[in-house]
């Protein structure tokens, strides 16, 4: 069996992942002496300040493992594999808080001003502009008001950036709003039921307590929900990742590269495969509908294929290119 195995594995050529490239464009606005944004106001228990580009380097490289390890396709890139600088901008804007709306608007408003404007702030419509200064946390765009920017302070965690692409990527809080101290208001920010109702102001003991009834997975994608207050963080759900990349596939489709294609056994090979609701029946539709080496495919729900086996687990496939070889 050991030899049929190594065989096998000569003859399987090697072929690179799909992922599904979500493009940054990461700027760090410069203080008026030219120095990097430094704030050691930190947040939680995986605070990072980050002031240094290999810090941001360093948590991009993070982000994608925590993501692979997670089995998400989604990765993040830096445009041109660089970070960019904004100098001469000090003021106001090293020390205006970045977490808040309207700054945030204020800035790509001020960046996206004129063609000028555009070269002095490195604004770049194929990617997610992100500025960085030197207050604390941040906020983002969400693709309803028709902007783009993310504005984040160096005072942040390890999550944050993650956290704030999925914002721009239609994802909403697991709570909706209530975090004032106290444990009241349980609520469901997401409409998403593979996240429990959720207080941003409850640990992980708060929440095992409050869901004893729940599996600990099932707890835990709420304890460790990316877009939950809750740290550490490490994980979307299958509805999150939905969505993420349904908004990848439509209105966020610049900014990023391969689509997903979403398939099951009740779809129609007449839909494109862009949306879960707009899913095709088969794989073989979803494998003729790709023109990416990116793109990847979503499969929900039962599918059949042809050598008879069945499929029913959520799950994302990132190597059908290549010839998979089961025993
Ligand atoms: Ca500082
Ligand atoms: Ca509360
Ligand atoms: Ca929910
Ligand atoms: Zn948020």
């Amino acid at each position: 069996m050991l030899l049929v195995w190594t065989v096998a594995g000569l003859l399987i050529s090697p072929t690179a992942w799909s992922e599904i490239q979500v493009r940054v464009s990461f700027k760090v606005i410069r203080g008026p002496n030219g120095e990097f944004p430094d704030n050691r106001n930190t947040i939680g228990v995986t605070g990072l300040n980050l002031n240094s580009e290999q810090v941001i380097r360093d948590n991009l490289t993070f982000t994608n493992d925590m993501l692979r390890r997670r089995g998400s396709p989604i990765r993040l890139f830096l445009r041109d594999n660089t970070i960019y600088n904004v100098t001469g901008q000090a003021v106001p804007w090293f020390t205006r808080t970045a977490r808040s709306t309207a700054n945030k608007n204020n800035l790509e408003a001020t960046a996206t001003a004129s063609a000028a404007a555009r070269a002095t702030w490195s604004w770049h419509d194929d990617s997610i502009n992100i500025y960085l200064n030197d207050t604390r946390s941040g906020v983002c765009s969400f693709p309803s008001g028709g902007r783009s920017a993310i504005f984040i302070g160096a005072g942040g965690y390890r999550e944050l950036l993650i956290h704030e692409i999925g914002h721009f990527y239609n994802l909403a809080h697991t709570h909706a709003g209530d975090n004032d101290g106290e444990l009241e208001n349980w609520t469901d920010g997401d409409g998403f039921s593979e996240t429990l109702d959720d207080d941003p102001d409850a640990s992980a003991a708060d929440i095992n307590a409050r869901y004893a009834a729940e599996t600990q997975e099932k707890r835990n994608d709420l304890i460790f929900n990316i877009m939950s207050y809750h740290l550490p963080q490490d994980r979307f759900v299958w509805q999150q990742t939905q969505e993420f990349v349904e908004t990848a596939n439509n209105e966020r489709g610049v900014q990023t590269s391969g689509e997903g294609l979403f398939v099951r056994s009740d779809g129609s090979n007449f839909n494109n495969g862009k949306t879960y609701g707009g899913r095709v029946r088969t794989l073989e539709r979803a494998v003729s509908l790709s023109n990416s080496s990116n793109d990847v495919i979503l499969i929900r729900g039962r599918l059949d294929v042809p050598d008879g086996t069945v499929f029913t687990k959520p799950h994302v496939w990132m190597k059908w290119r290549s010839t998979a070889l089961i025993e």
